[in-house]
């Protein structure tokens, strides 16, 4: 039977998550105890269908568009890592920002979203069929990630966009799949709603 640490060492990771909570900074995303992992603009090279609007924001300056306070109380299988993201409102061309996006190394490891603050979407790809789906990531919505799905998160509105994500310790995050395949579709801003289109040049 395995040692345990004391009285209570279980409660550990719930303790942590209420702490994560309590001590969130809404203007820059981070928390206390946690690494705080920032992405800006010229992270996101490759991820914008707009070439030329990726180009041009660049130019003018490198904005933070992403930040994740990752918590990790264990790394053990049966360990859950949780993650409190923050995108920040914007666009490149017609498409929102939004995260790089990954499938987890560890392809069947599913993961659970939970909005906490502002509006917006997760993009899901099916790794084996190609289907794709947004759901919507709002307040107090859920959004179940199954295993073997592509998953990124994008803010549509005009508030930060924060939200949890909890996924077992083993998962891992795969971004060279998305660095070299990239999402079969973009989420763009067409009349103030956001619009799933086929990625342009995945058409040619
Ligand atoms: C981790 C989970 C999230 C993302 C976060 C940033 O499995 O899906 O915490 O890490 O949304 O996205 P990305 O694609 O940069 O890791
Ligand atoms: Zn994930």
């Amino acid at each position: 039977m395995r040692h345990h640490e004391g009285p209570g060492a279980h409660l550990k990771p719930m303790l942590d998550l209420a702490n994560l909570l309590s001590t969130y900074n809404s203007d820059t995303g981070e928390v206390s105890s946690a690494r705080l992992q920032e992405r800006h603009l010229s992270d996101l090279r490759g991820c914008f269908a707009d070439a030329s609007a990726y180009q041009a924001a660049l130019a003018v300056k490198d904005p933070l568009i992403y930040s994740v306070a990752a918590i990790e109380p264990g790394s053990a299988a049966g360990d859950l890592h949780y993650g409190l993201g923050r995108i920040l409102p914007g666009k490149i061309g017609q498409e929102y920002f939004m995260t790089k996006g990954h499938a987890h190394a560890q392809r069947s490891a599913a993961e659970f979203y939970f909005g906490l603050a502002g509006e917006g979407l997760l993009l899901l790809e099916d790794l084996a069929t190609g289907e794709t789906r947004i759901v919507p990531l709002r307040p107090s919505h859920a959004v179940y990630v199954p295993g073997n799905t592509a998953h990124r998160t994008i803010n549509t509105g005009r508030q930060p966009l924060v939200y949890l994500g909890v996924y077992p310790a083993t998962a891992g995050h795969d971004y060279e799949l998305i660095a070299r395949k990239n999402f079969r579709h973009i989420v763009t801003e067409h009349n103030g709603q956001p619009r799933l289109l086929p990625r342009p040049n995945s058409l040619a």
